[in-house]
């Protein structure tokens, strides 16, 4: 078998663990407002490609840790991160019809229902984490595990994806600099890829030299996500990329893409792959998968 073919073999046994557990999740009784759960349950379900909870599990694979003890805060991240895509879908935020190839939540279960799906996702994420903490009987990983969660709260927040989302409405249709387009995605998109990441590594005792080389390695990667997505909203088609092409420039918003050219924006989307790779020096062979991961999401097709 090929490294690669090892690697990808890996991913898809992560996203099994992955949706198992998301599915533990919404193992819920018979309730009058058994509604909003369906509405939760169909984005969750729509076949996300589950890329922050599978880096938070290699993460834990890397530093020889028990990869169940992350899995509660990877699907936390991963329900946070669909809760911001079905509210980033709504009317009053991009407007989409669809998501993940499928008709987007509010499309299905009308505005309101979509909010609350949103919101109840958020609320799930947290009732995880604090369940994990109440259940920690080991005062060292409890602290770590506090910190864990403290970090993943305020990457979804306003220093980070929430904060992201204000600079890309308040952006839209102003010429706007590549420094502020840089800080924008760094919180839009960066804040939780990175979160899933550094909240692993924290929860895994990794030394300060070994989250130093991993918050660098999420900087890098974080960013490349992001060109990748403009590159793919300009160049992409709907049936790959199970969303509408072209609605960055149809709204006026500026992309790496509009702001750096298409040739430049693939330059700096390989420089980053190199350097995310690089900032992994110090873990050697052990950080071949996330080596690998990187690549994922630099070639990815949708
Ligand atoms: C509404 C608070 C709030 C935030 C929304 C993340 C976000 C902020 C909006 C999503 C819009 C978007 C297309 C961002 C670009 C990068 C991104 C997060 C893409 C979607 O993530 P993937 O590709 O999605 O991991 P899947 O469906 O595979 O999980």
């Amino acid at each position: 078998m090929s490294n690669d073919a090892f690697y990808y073999k890996k991913m898809e046994e992560y996203i099994k663990i992955i949706n198992s557990k998301l599915h533990e999740y919404f193992n819920v009784p018979e309730l009058p407002q058994k509604i909003v759960y369906e509405a939760m349950q169909y984005s969750i379900n729509a076949g996300g490609k589950r890329i922050r909870p599978v880096l938070s599990l290699a993460v834990c694979d890397l530093l020889n840790y028990d990869v169940y003890e992350i899995l509660p805060f990877a699907c936390a991240v991963e329900l946070i991160h669909t809760y911001s895509l079905i509210h980033d879908d709504l009317p009053c935020m991009d407007n989409d019809d669809y998501r993940r190839g499928k008709p987007t939540n509010h499309k299905v279960y009308g505005e309101a229902m979509a909010v609350l799906a949103g919101d109840g996702l958020l609320n799930l994420a947290f009732e995880i984490i604090n369940e994990e903490l109440l259940k920690c009987q080991e005062l060292e990983l409890l602290k770590r595990k506090i910190k864990a969660a403290c970090i993943i709260s305020k990457a979804s927040g306003c220093r980070g994806m929430i904060g992201g989302q204000a600079i890309d409405i308040t952006s839209e249709g102003k010429d706007i600099s590549e420094e502020l387009l840089m800080h924008l995605h760094n919180c839009k998109t960066g804040a939780l890829i990175k979160a899933s990441v550094i909240s692993s590594g924290i929860v895994c005792g990794a030394r300060e030299t070994e989250l130093n080389a991993l918050d660098k390695y999420s900087q890098c990667i974080g960013l490349a996500f992001q060109i990748k997505d403009d590159i793919l909203d300009y160049e992409g088609e709907m049936q790959t990329l199970g969303k509408t092409p072209g609605k960055d420039i149809i709204s006026g918003k500026a992309t790496f893409v509009s702001l750096m050219g298409l040739d430049r924006a693939k330059s700096k989307l390989d420089e980053l792959m190199l350097e995310s790779v690089k900032a992994l020096a110090c873990f050697g062979e052990k950080a071949d998968f996330l080596k690998f991961i990187s690549d994922v999401i630099c070639s990815r097709i949708f």
